[in-house]
């Protein structure tokens, strides 16, 4: 958890840490410290209310998944179909929490789930009841292996307790969770290709339509949804969607988990509502670093095209950030100063999107390594003004023509590049090299 912080209220930026808010208290991890804070009191509540009210409750709060989309959860959950046994299908539901964070930049889920497991854990039993469903999944990035022991270690204490099993709470209903680990592929935190890789085969994405809500695992009814959403369930439902409507925007409201890193004073997690700007997100995190200015930045990822200095009293919400030309994503915020080479970066971006691929369709698969080629050339000093021209020419095939976000993702930073930065390529042909002192940009190596 080194690096952990939090964003507090102070007069500048109002704040009020939820999520977050116990994650530096002693042994928070553990069923005892939940209890503390109103653990479970969430639960208790949701199980007293008809399903359709809970989701009703998510609806009306607005609360928008927190995995990268932004789709409005209640609304996905509305997608399943009412009741087993009369929907017709009488196929079982199921709720699968997408805890494979991988994205380059991305570091909220892993510390929500090894400092407060039980957030998640009661969000999913909420959630797994509103969709009436008798067995959930936690899909997690299998390198996190603390992360796996603590939280089978809270799924056990809450059967225990009686959060999970038969008739929780005396409800008379049952729920079942399985923490499965992941063998460590990018690409199975697409939702499809997490289901495939859940039933035991290679995890490459399905074709959607039929989204996971209409066939999804072993072709059942399935809610995917990221950890985040989840654990924001159970303060909804104790504190009602008002509340909750009281922070954001009103198309993007409630509270979020932004992780800030790179050349940035104090790296972390920095908890706000949606709309706070990356100017007061420095403010929070002591700045760029000491003696430097801001290059350039990803709002969500490397997925997500980078933005600049230009951009700073951009509104960190899903239409503020689209309206600068980029995507919230998974509010990722990579910072980056003047003594990086943008060549360097993207080239090291497009290395992991090329290893990543999972190989299914054309344009990803072979435009991924067409671009590291170009890149490297051009890294070297070998390039020429054609090549940038090839760069946007692949990324144009790639962008929307593949089959997953993946694609888009890796053409994304090289096209908003040359849009921002195109005379820093044009200097390592120029230059027949890279500009750059390699040891200054060396956090990028
Ligand atoms: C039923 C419909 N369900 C949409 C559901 C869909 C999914 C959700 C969002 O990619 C982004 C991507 C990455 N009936 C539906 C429906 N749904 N229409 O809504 O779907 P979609 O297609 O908008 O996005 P997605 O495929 O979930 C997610 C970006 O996030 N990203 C990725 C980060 C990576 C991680 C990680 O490391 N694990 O999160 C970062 O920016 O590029 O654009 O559930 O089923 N008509
Ligand atoms: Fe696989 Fe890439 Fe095609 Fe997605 S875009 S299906 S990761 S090859």
């Amino acid at each position: 958890l080194a690096g952990l912080r939090q964003a507090r209220s102070d007069a500048a930026t109002p704040l009020a840490p939820v999520l977050s808010s116990h994650w530096d208290e002693d042994r928070s991890w553990t069923l005892d410290a939940y209890h503390g804070h109103d653990g479970y009191t969430a639960l208790r509540k949701a199980l007293r209310m008809n399903p359709d009210e809970v989701i009703q409750t998510v609806k009306d709060a607005g609360l928008r998944g927190r995995g990268g989309a932004g789709f409005p959860t209640g609304m996905k959950w509305s997608f399943i179909p009412q009741d087993p046994a009369t929907d017709g299908t009488a196929k079982p539901h199921y709720l699968v929490v997408n805890a494979d964070e991988s994205e380059p930049g991305t570091c909220k889920d892993i510390p929500l789930m090894f400092a407060t497991p039980h957030a998640l854990i009661e969000g999913v039993v909420i959630a797994a009841y509103a969709i009436r469903a008798g067995q959930a999944f936690i899909y997690l990035r299998g390198e996190v292996v603390p992360v796996l022991r603590r939280l089978q270690a809270a799924v056990a204490e809450a059967y225990d307790a009686g959060y999970l099993g038969r008739d929780i709470l005396g409800s008379g209903y049952d729920l079942d969770i399985v923490v499965h680990a992941g063998a460590g592929a990018y690409i199975c935190g697409e939702e499809t290709a997490l289901l495939d890789s859940l039933e035991g085969r290679r995890g490459q994405p399905r074709l959607r339509p039929p989204f996971p809500a209409v066939a999804g695992l072993y072709a059942c009814p399935t809610v995917v949804n990221n950890v985040e959403s989840i654990a924001s369930v159970p303060p909804i439902i104790l504190r009602g969607p008002e509340w909750f409507r009281g922070m954001g925007s009103e198309a993007s409201p409630g509270f979020t988990l932004y992780s800030l890193s790179g050349h940035v004073a104090q790296p972390g997690q920095y908890e706000a509502p949606l709309g706070i700007t990356l100017r007061q997100l420095l403010d929070l995190a002591g700045g760029v670093r000491a003696g430097h200015r801001l290059k350039f930045w990803t709002p969500g990822g490397s997925s997500t095209p980078i933005l600049t200095g230009e951009h700073l009293d951009v509104p960190l919400d899903y239409e503020g950030v689209a309206a600068a030309g980029s995507m919230l994503g998974t509010k990722a915020l990579q910072i980056f100063d003047e003594t990086t080479c943008i060549v360097r970066v993207v080239l090291r971006w497009t290395q992991f999107y090329a290893h990543e691929s999972c190989g299914k369709c054309t344009p990803c698969r072979e435009g991924t390594y067409w671009l590291v080629q170009i890149l490297e050339r051009l890294e070297r000093g070998e390039g020429s003004e054609e090549d940038l021209e090839k760069l946007l020419d692949v990324s144009d095939t790639i962008l929307g023509k593949s089959f997953c976000a993946l694609g888009d993702g890796a053409a994304s930073p090289i096209m908003s590049s040359l849009k921002y930065f195109r005379d820093e390529y044009v200097a390592h042909i120029a230059g027949a090299g890279c500009p750059f002192d390699p040891e200054a940009s060396a956090l990028v190596a």
